[in-house]
């Protein structure tokens, strides 16, 4: 009777498990009620499996018995009595063999539903992987080509922005792509902004006067931030990369900060010192900032993190 009832039970759940709709938030309801239409169903498998254990031992006792009472005929008579718990014997068999076929339609149609179950899971499972990566969220690896192991690359290529001294430069750096497209428009002579290639301004370290490297990061994880002053993420987040925050010199048109790459890549053979937008470190300045728990003149570390 339990294992009729269970049947009932799992033949009810399943077809209103697959049935349900694809809404986000219940997406993990739905995974946990499969797996549990999974797990019962092993069950089931399991106990009829423990019940054909059952009719083998009973058989087996049988035998034992049987061949027991046949030593126990010695007499004439015993010829006929052998004829007879042979017979006993096989009809026991054919017992167990009614009982086997009785069940092959219930273990048959409990592997259907168990193989349907798993499909269905492994497909809601591709759903959501394809569905979080087609969300997902995009941000810029300044300073490096490569974008982490974990994430796609969109595109990679190098910094670009506006002159460095320029007092209505726009604020922003832009990773430029290697292969541009351009349509039949003309730009006209007076009023324009420029676009330029930017330089590590950095000149007491090796990357001086290169053109930064760059690349667009796409992944699946739905929110990103850019975390100052760290360059390692608080619990929860995933980091994605570290490296130094920069901008332009002080003295010259504001720029946004961007979090560059500690490894500060950067474009082979660009070491020209032509300017354009440019890139140089960031020192705390203590005073309206709190020191402790900054440090004055200390560089400003930084940090991409995920979630
Ligand atoms: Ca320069």
């Amino acid at each position: 009777m339990e294992l009729c009832w269970m049947l009932v039970l799992v033949a009810h759940l399943l077809p209103h498990v697959f049935c349900l709709k694809s809404v986000d938030s219940r997406r993990d309801q739905r995974l946990e009620l499969m797996a549990t239409a999974i797990k019962e169903l092993r069950e089931l498998a399991e106990k009829l499996d423990k019940r054909l254990d059952e009719h083998d031992k009973i058989i087996q006792q049988m035998k034992v018995f049987l061949d027991r009472e046949e030593g126990r005929m010695k007499m004439p008579a015993s010829t006929h009595m052998i004829v007879d718990t042979k017979s006993a014997e096989s009809l026991l068999l054919d017992k167990r063999s009614d009982d086997i076929a009785s069940w092959e339609p219930v273990v048959a149609e409990m592997t259907q539903r168990l193989n349907l179950a798993e499909a269905n899971i492994q497909a809601l499972k591709n759903a959501d992987i394809a569905e979080q990566q087609a969300r997902g969220t995009v941000y810029v690896r300044w300073g490096s080509s490569e974008c982490p192991s974990s994430a796609e690359t969109v595109y990679s290529g190098f910094i670009g922005g506006s002159w460095y001294h320029d007092s209505g430069a726009a604020p922003n750096y832009l990773c430029l792509p290697h292969d541009p497209t351009f349509d039949s428009h003309v730009v006209p002579i007076n009023g324009h902004a420029k676009l330029f290639g930017t330089e590590y301004q950095t000149c007491d370290e090796p990357e001086c006067e290169l053109l930064p490297s760059c690349a667009v990061c796409h992944i699946a994880r739905e929110s990103h931030m850019m975390l100052p002053a760290r360059n390692t993420c608080y619990s929860g987040w995933t980091l994605e990369y570290s490296g130094y925050l920069m901008a332009n010199d002080v003295g010259y048109a504001g720029m946004e900060y961007i979090c560059v790459d500690s490894s500060r890549g950067s474009i082979l053979g660009t070491k020209a010192d032509e300017n354009g937008a440019l890139l140089y470190y960031t020192a705390y300045a203590c005073g309206s900032l709190p020191c402790p728990p900054y440090v004055n003149d200390k560089t400003v570390l930084c940090a991409v993190c995920s979630k």
